[in-house]
C-alpha cells in the first residue's frame, strides 16, 4: 500500500479552540481521522503528524524518504522562515503537496512567501480543512499509476 505522510507543523494542536473564523472549529483529532478515512477509500495508508518543533518537521521529512510516495505539508508559520524544512523537503524525491487552511495570499504580508512552495508540486490554500482532502485527492490522481 503506498504511503502518504501529513505533516503539520506549529499551533495546529490548537485548532477547534481557537480563531473559529479563521480556522474552523474541527479539531487536529477531527482532521486526522478525516484524512485516515479518504486516503484508506483510495487505498492509501495516511500517517499523520503534528508538531510544535521546527527540528521534528524536518525529521519527520527526512523520515518519509524511502518511505513515502508523497508528502502533504502544513508547516504552518514555518511556511514563512524555515530554510531548513525547505532544504529537507528538497531530498525528498517524492510528490509534494503544500496546504494552507487560509488563504495566505490574502493575509498579512509575512505570510504571502512560503520557502515551502519553492519545493512543492502543488498548492492548496484557502479551503479550510477540505484542503486536506483536496490534496489527499491530487496526491492518488499523481501517484496511483506510476
Ligand atoms: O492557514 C494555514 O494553514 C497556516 O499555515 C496556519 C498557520 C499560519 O501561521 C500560516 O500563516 C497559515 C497558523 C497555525 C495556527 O493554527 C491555529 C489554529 C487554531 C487556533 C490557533 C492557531
Amino acid at each position: 500500500m503506498k504511503t502518504i505522510h501529513i505533516l503539520n507543523g506549529p499551533n495546529l494542536n490548537l485548532l477547534g479552540t481557537r480563531e473559529p473564523d479563521i480556522y474552523g472549529h474541527k479539531t487536529i483529532n477531527d482532521l486526522e481521522k478525516m484524512c485516515h478515512e479518504k486516503a484508506l477509500e483510495q487505498s492509501f495508508k495516511a500517517i499523520f503528524k503534528q508538531t510544535n518543533s521546527e527540528s521534528i518537521l524536518v525529521d519527520s521529512i527526512q523520515e518519509a524518504i524511502g518511505e513515502a510516495s508523497a508528502i502533504i505539508i502544513n508547516a504552518a508559520a514555518y511556511s514563512h522562515t524555515s530554510i531548513a524544512i525547505l532544504d529537507a523537503l528538497n531530498s525528498f524525491e517524492g510528490y509534494v503537496v503544500e496546504v494552507h487552511i487560509s488563504d495566505i495570499s490574502k493575509r498579512e504580508e509575512f505570510r504571502k512567501f512560503s520557502f515551502v512552495s519553492l519545493r512543492a508540486d502543488f498548492v492548496i490554500m484557502g479551503l479550510g480543512l477540505d484542503g486536506y482532502i483536496k490534496a489527499i485527492d491530487k496526491v492518488v490522481e499523481q501517484i496511483s499509476y506510476k
